[in-house]
Order: structure tokens, then C-alpha cells, then sequence
């Protein structure tokens, strides 16, 4: 989403800079994007399909490989039904306009219930929320962090992030905005993150107990009469319920369980109500973890109950060019949640898909509805999902496994085929999604670089094909709609569709119009929308799902933080990093070894740790050895892993991430560990122990 001017000669890029007169990042721009031209000229990136052979993998024509990879599917299906195939889509389709534009025909052609996404290891509580609070999966508010006075960040850290659920290129510079206007910035987060660091306060908290902090605060607001929901108050059901559901989490009930002290949860309590305008915000950190559905649902109760959701310096609501929910709404995909559950653990379905964490337990367990080929796009679940090795083992028996992905990783490693589509720079980027959850309307739309060789194919066209074979060879109707999907997709393709998508759109824009503005469009600041976007024209505030999982927390008051002896396993992000796939180019690997174990120094002391030793850090499902990092930035009692590395695995194609490994943070993260109201991942305070390993092994076995 930063505007880039990208410096050619002949297929060669020669540098990536920052584009000054784009709306929306106005001269921001972060290291990954230079590292564009990295991935550009990769060697390892893959330019031709490969198959699996007893000797290793080879190179075939795309012919072949459609042939296979859709014979393949059908087979399986043919044999043991549609559920039988389940498809896999990962975190870049989200950035990819084709990717986006074709998902539609793949998975109507598809049908299929075992549908997984990188949205239950990350935002699926977000969606939810959403779904029951104003009737859609995608109207999802937005903090409108350039006018607001109280910003209150709760487990997210957009400075390296570069802001998630709210694009706002140049986080620093909008922080040091709020500051300079008189405004405050608090963080909440187990790490002092550079987010913290350049914030007004920060508080630690014990990782998952956030929807308790949460709790306590309304509590507070509520019984120090600060509600002021003003006109929100006109459209919104439930706001007494909350009052009655806070009511039991008064801030000296949940000080030692949060660790934060209870003036502290009052007085944030009384600035978050009183300041003219503020929003609470929360990301991965209140998401993935136990309580992420009630974390992420109570940061938006916040918002309603002092009036600050729909107003400018509060949480607001896009109206992109390409209006996502308007078009979700049309084709029926407003949302789901819950209208059936996963076949081992009985897990809920939502949005169509299962929770990535019974992945391989769907591949293991015998019997109707067994997952036995699967299809991955843009993903790489090996080092994403909770328990990755364990999913590994459970790849290697599907029965087909298609990959379509342009690097032999620690996922495609397992495949029959992969299938590698084109890289960026060769294919017309419009951000479908994240116009979407930008902080202002904008947009913008850049055709390719360079064209594909004839000898490539694109993201949708791979996409496509595998639709409509796996159709051709379906129902009488799918037959038939077949030729008619594909004559229509190729005919429009991706740019055709969006051009439509635009026109039809509340901006009245259009492809032209957007190529005569190469540096994008200003559609002005994010304006109040409600109640006439809401489904049903109401908030539903304190829906029954939400309320009634409120007894599952107040019983982790009467838990213990953990047993003696055991830490919280959180996550870190790193800016020169991008999850697990950006690790194959010096430009962001070189330096110090970033995949560390940060440890508090008082816990490190008391085991006779130091700084820089290897040590080795067990959960119930693993174990790795890691480099030891000792810093007062992370809270006593709990220690960080960042996640996507681990790249040592035998066969992986990527010669500089090999080169700079790292150990996988899933595989100590424990696909059991789940918010059983969502069954997303909760990769936030899984217990591990720390110690020296084999030494640790060796004095254990001499006393
Ligand atoms: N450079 C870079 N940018 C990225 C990515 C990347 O990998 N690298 N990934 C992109 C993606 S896919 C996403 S989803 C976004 C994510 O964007 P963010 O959510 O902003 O990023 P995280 O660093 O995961 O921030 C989560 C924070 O939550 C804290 N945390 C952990 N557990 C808890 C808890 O229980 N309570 C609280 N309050 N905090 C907790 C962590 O310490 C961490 O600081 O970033 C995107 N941007
Ligand atoms: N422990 C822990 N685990 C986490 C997280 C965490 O904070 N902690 N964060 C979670 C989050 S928020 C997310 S979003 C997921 C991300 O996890 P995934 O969705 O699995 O995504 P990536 O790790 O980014 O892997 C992307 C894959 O897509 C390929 N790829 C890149 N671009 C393209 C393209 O244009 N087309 C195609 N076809 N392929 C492409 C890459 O080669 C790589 O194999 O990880 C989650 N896992
Ligand atoms: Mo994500």
C-alpha cells in the first residue's frame, strides 16, 4: 500500500524508492519494498511447475502440470467426496488482485467444507465481531488515528508492523502527530515494543487477559457514570447488558491477574471516556490468543459506549473505490459462523472455513469427510499454524497435494506439484483488501512492470484453470457453466473486474481513471457511515455467543498465571521481516541473528542463564534450541519468539534463508491451544520451559 517508484533498465530493477505525492504513505516507505526487487530476481524463485519424483522434483510443461494436478482432484474426489479436497489460502492472496479476483470461480468450483486460511491464525475474531455487532464480516472499523486524541494500542505493534487492520504508512510520523496536538498514546503489551518505546505510556499484561482489562475498564466507565454514547445510542441494542456483564470485574478483582495495578486500570478508564476523542485498537496480540473473540469484541464495545465508534478521531468505517462489502454482500458471503463444526474436534465453521489448528488431525483421522488432497495458495502453514511439524508428518499423506507458490519451502516440499505463479511487478496491483482497512479512502492502481513470458502464468490464470478442469469434470451444470467461467474470466480478467467493481462503486471510479493518476486518487478522510451500512440497520452490542463465554474467563481468575517454573510463549513481529517468506535476501537477513528467545533479566538470573547462550525451550507438542537475549523490554515470567523462521528443513530451496535458519516458533505453539469460542489459534502465553538442553539433560541425570 506505500507508493512505490520503481527504476528499471531492460528486466532489470535498478532501485526502489518511495513515491513522495501518494495519498495515502506520502513518502513512507519500509525496507521490505526495496526488497521487491529481490524476489524479482531471485534464482530460487521457481519459474516453471515441478513434480515430485522418487529422485526429487522436476521440472514438467504447464500442460502436464494442469493435467495432473487436476486429475489428481478429481480423482480423490471422484473416490470420497468433495470434503475430501481441502484447500489452503494464505496470507498473500490478500495482497494479490488476481489471486483475490479468482478465489471466487475456486472455490465455487470446490465446494468443499474443509476450507482453511491464514484468517483462524489471525484476524478471524475481528470478523466476527463484526459479523454480529453490525451484520457483515468485513465491516470492520477502522481507527482513524490522524484525528484522534487518545490512542489506545492493545497487542499490536505497528511500528514494525506498519499498522494491520488500519494501513497507515508512516506510523511513527502519525504518532508523533497525536503527541504534538496535546493527545496521548497508550500501549498495552507483555513487550515494550517499538511501538511502546515512542509511546506516551506503556503497561505490560500477562498475555490472554485482555478481555478482562477490558471488562474492568467499562466497569469503571459504567459505574463512574462516563458513558456518552451519544447518537450511536439511537441505533444500538445491548449497551445496558454490558453495564450488567463488566459489573463483576471490578479493577481490584483483575489487577494481579492482568498485572496491571487497579489505579491504573481506573485512571486509564477515566482519560480513555473523558479525552474529546479516542479509540481503543487491537490487533494479533488480543486475537490469537484464549479470549480473542472477547478481547477483540469488548476493544469496539469501548468505542460504542463513549460514543467514539462512527466519528472522526474514533473508529471509522471505509467507503474504498472497490467496495468489498457491497460486493460480498451481493454474491451472499456476508458472513457465517457456527452453521457446522469440524468433523475430530468439532471445532465451528466460520465463513465457510474450518480452524487451521485441526488441519492435520483432518488428515489423520479415518472415516467419511477425511481430508485426503489439498490444495495450498500463497502458504506456508508448515511455519504458520500452531504445531507445524506435526502438520508436516499429516502432508506427507495426502494422497494428492497441489501448492501453487513460487518457492520449493517448507510446505511445498510436501507437494506433488507446484504450481508457480508470477511475482508482483508482472501483474496489475489494486489493493482489494486493504483500501478496505486503510485509514484513509484512497486508491490507486499500477498495470505491470514487466509482461509474463509466455511461458508464465499468472496467479488467476492458474487459479482458473484448476476451477474450471475440476468443473469440466463435475455435475451436469458445472459442465456446462465451465467453458462459460472461463470465457467470461479471461475475457475480463482481474482488471476487467475490478473496473467493473469501481464503476459500480461509491467513488464512481474506473480503471482509466485510475491509470491517468499514477499516483493514486485522494478520497478524503473516513467519514461516519451508520447506521445505513449496518445489515440490519442496528448494533447489536452484547450479543448471547459473546455474553455467555464471559463465565469461560472469569474462571481463569481462579487459574494460576502459570505453574512454578513455567513462561508464556508470545510472538514478536520484526520490520525486516514479512511472516515466513521474506527470509531469502540478504538485504533482510544480514546482521545479528533475529530468531532469539527474549527473556526478562530477573528470570534469567535466577537459572543462571546468559545472554547469547543456547538454550532450549520445550512445550507440550516440541523443543528448539535458540539463542538466549536477555532485555528488560519483555515482561517477567514470559518469552518471545518471533514467528516464520526455521528454515533448515531438508529440501527447501531457498539458499539465503537457509543460510540465516532460525527455529520455527510453531513448532512449540500447540494447535490444542484454541479460543473455544471462535477455535481460533491462540498462540499467545503458551507454556514452555526454558533450559540449557543436553547440559540441562546431563546435571538431571547426575543428581
Ligand atoms: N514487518 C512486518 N510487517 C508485518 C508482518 C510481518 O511479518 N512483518 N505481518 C503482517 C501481518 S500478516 C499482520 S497480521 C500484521 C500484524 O500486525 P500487529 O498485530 O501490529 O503485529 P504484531 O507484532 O504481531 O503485534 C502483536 C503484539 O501483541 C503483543 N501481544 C502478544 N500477546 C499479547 C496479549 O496477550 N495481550 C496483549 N495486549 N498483547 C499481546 C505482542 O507482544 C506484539 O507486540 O502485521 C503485518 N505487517
Ligand atoms: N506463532 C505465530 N504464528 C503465526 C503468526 C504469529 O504471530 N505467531 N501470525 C499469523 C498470521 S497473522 C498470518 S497472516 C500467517 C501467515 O502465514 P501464511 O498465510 O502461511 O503466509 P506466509 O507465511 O506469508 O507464506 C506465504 C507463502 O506464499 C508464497 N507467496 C508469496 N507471494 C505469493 C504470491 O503472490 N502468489 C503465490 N501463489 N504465492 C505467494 C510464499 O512463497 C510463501 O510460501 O501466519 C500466522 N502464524
Ligand atoms: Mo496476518
Amino acid at each position: 500500500m506505500c507508493g512505490i517508484a520503481i527504476e528499471t533498465d531492460g528486466e532489470r530493477i535498478l532501485g526502489v524508492r518511495a513515491d513522495r505525492d501518494d495519498p495515502l504513505s506520502r513518502g513512507h516507505l519500509c525496507v521490505k519494498a526495496h526488497a521487491l526487487q529481490d524476489v524479482h530476481a531471485d534464482p530460487d524463485r521457481l519459474r516453471r511447475p515441478l513434480r515430485r519424483t522418487a529422485s526429487g522434483f522436476e521440472e514438467i510443461s504447464w500442460r502436464e502440470a494442469f493435467e495432473l494436478a487436476a486429475d489428481g482432484l478429481t480423482r480423490v474426489r471422484r473416490a470420497h467426496g468433495r470434503d475430501a479436497v481441502a484447500v489452503y489460502l494464505g496470507n498473500p492472496i490478500t495482497h494479490n488482485l488476481g489471486a483475490m479476483v479468482s478465489l471466487v470461480p475456486l472455490l465455487a468450483a470446490l465446494r468443499t467444507r474443509s476450507r482453511f486460511s491464514a484468517t483462524s491464525v489471525d484476524q478471524l475474531p475481528r470478523m466476527l465481531v463484526s459479523l454480529l455487532l453490525y451484520g457483515h464480516q468485513l465491516l470492520i472499523p477502522i481507527p482513524d488515528i490522524d484525528n484522534t486524541d487518545f490512542f489506545l494500542i492493545i497487542g499490536a505493534n505497528p511500528v514494525a508492523s506498519n499498522g494491520s487492520i488500519m494501513t497507515a504508512p508512516g506510523i511513527p510520523r502519525r504518532i508523533r502527530a497525536i503527541q504534538e496536538r496535546g493527545g496521548q498514546v497508550v500501549v498495552v503489551d507483555p513487550r515494550r515494543t517499538e511501538t511502546a518505546a515512542i509511546a506516551s505510556e506503556h503497561h505490560f499484561i500477562r498475555p490472554g487477559t485482555d478481555a478482562l482489562l477490558l471488562l474492568a475498564v467499562l466497569h469503571v466507565i459504567f459505574e463512574e457514570a462516563l458513558t456518552r454514547p451519544d447518537r450511536l445510542a439511537r441505533f444500538t441494542d445491548g449497551i445496558e447488558d454490558i453495564g450488567r456483564l463488566a459489573r463483576p470485574f471490578s479493577p481490584d478483582r483483575v489487577a494481579a491477574r492482568t498485572g496491571l495495578e487497579a489505579r491504573v486500570i481506573r485512571d486509564l478508564a477515566r482519560s480513555f471516556a473523558l479525552a474529546p476523542r479516542a479509540v481503543a485498537y487491537g490487533r494479533v496480540g488480543i486475537s490469537t490468543q484464549e479470549f480473542g473473540t472477547l478481547a477483540t469484541w469488548l476493544a469496539d464495545v469501548l468505542n460504542v459506549v463513549t460514543g467514539n465508534l462512527d466519528r472522526p478521531g474514533g473508529a471509522l468505517f471505509a467507503t474504498p473505490a472497490a467496495d468489498v462489502v457491497a460486493f460480498t454482500r451481493w454474491i451472499r458471503q456476508s458472513g457465517s459462523f457456527a452453521s457446522y463444526r469440524s468433523r475430530v474436534r468439532g471445532l465451528p465453521e466460520f465463513g465457510g472455513e474450518l480452524p487451521a489448528g485441526v488441519l492435520a488431525e483432518e488428515i489423520e483421522t479415518e472415516g467419511a469427510g477425511q481430508i485426503r488432497a489439498l490444495v495450498t495458495v500463497a502458504a506456508n502453514p508448515a511455519l504458520s499454524t500452531p504445531n507445524g511439524r506435526r502438520l508436516e508428518a499429516a502432508l506427507d499423506r495426502l494422497e494428492h497435494f497441489v501448492a501453487v507458490d513460487f518457492y520449493l519451502n517448507e510446505t511445498t516440499r510436501h507437494a506433488d506439484l507446484i504450481l508457480p505463479p508470477t511475482f508482483g511487478v508482472e501483474q496489475d496491483q489494486y489493493d482489494l483488501a486493504y483500501h478496505l482497512l486503510a485509514v484513509r479512502n484512497t486508491a490507486k492502481f499500477a498495470p505491470p512492470l514487466f509482461a509474463r513470458s509466455v511461458d508464465a502464468r499468472h496467479d488467476w490464470e492458474i487459479l482458473l484453470e484448476l476451477a474450471v478442469r475440476y468443473m469440466a469434470d463435475s455435475t451436469v451444470l458445472e459442465r456446462i457453466a465451465a467453458p462459460v467461467v472461463r470465457r467470461v474470466m479471461t475475457k475480463l480478467g482481474p482488471r476487467g473486474v475490478l473496473d467493473l467493481m469501481l464503476r459500480a462503486g461509491p467513488h464512481r471510479l474506473s480503471v482509466g481513471r485510475l491509470l491517468r493518476a499514477p499516483h493514486g486518487v485522494d478520497l478524503g478522510a473516513l467519514q461516519p457511515t451508520l447506521p445505513k451500512r449496518l445489515s440490519g440497520k442496528r448494533i447489536l452490542l452484547a450479543p448471547t455467543e459473546f455474553g455467555a463465554d464471559i463465565g469461560r474467563l472469569e474462571k481463569m481468575l481462579e487459574r494460576p498465571v502459570a505453574p512454578a517454573g513455567i513462561f508464556q510463549l508470545i510472538g514478536r513481529r520484526q520490520l525486516r521481516s514479512n511472516n515466513s517468506w521474506m527470509h531469502n535476501f540478504e538485504r533482510l537477513t544480514s546482521g545479528a541473528d533475529r530468531c532469539t528467545l527474549l527473556m526478562h533479566p530477573d528470570d534469567a538470573s535466577a537459572r543462571g542463564l546468559t545472554g547469547g547462550q543456547r538454550v532450549r525451550v520445550t512445550s507440550r507438542v516440541g523443543s528448539v534450541m535458540v539463542p538466549l537475549e536477555i532485555s528488560d523490554a519483555i515482561m517477567p515470567g514470559v518469552v518471545s519468539l518471533p514467528h516464520g523462521w526455521g528454515h533448515d528443513r531438508p529440501g527447501v530451496r531457498l539458499r539465503v534463508a537457509t543460510a540465516h535458519a532460525g527455529v520455527s516458533a510453531n513448532d512449540l505453539t500447540d494447535e490444542s491451544l484454541v479460543d473455544a469460542l471462535a477455535g481460533t489459534a491462540s498462540f499467545s502465553g503458551v507454556p514452555v520451559s526454558v533450559d540449557l538442553g543436553a547440559e540441562a539433560d546431563r546435571a538431571t541425570r547426575m543428581n
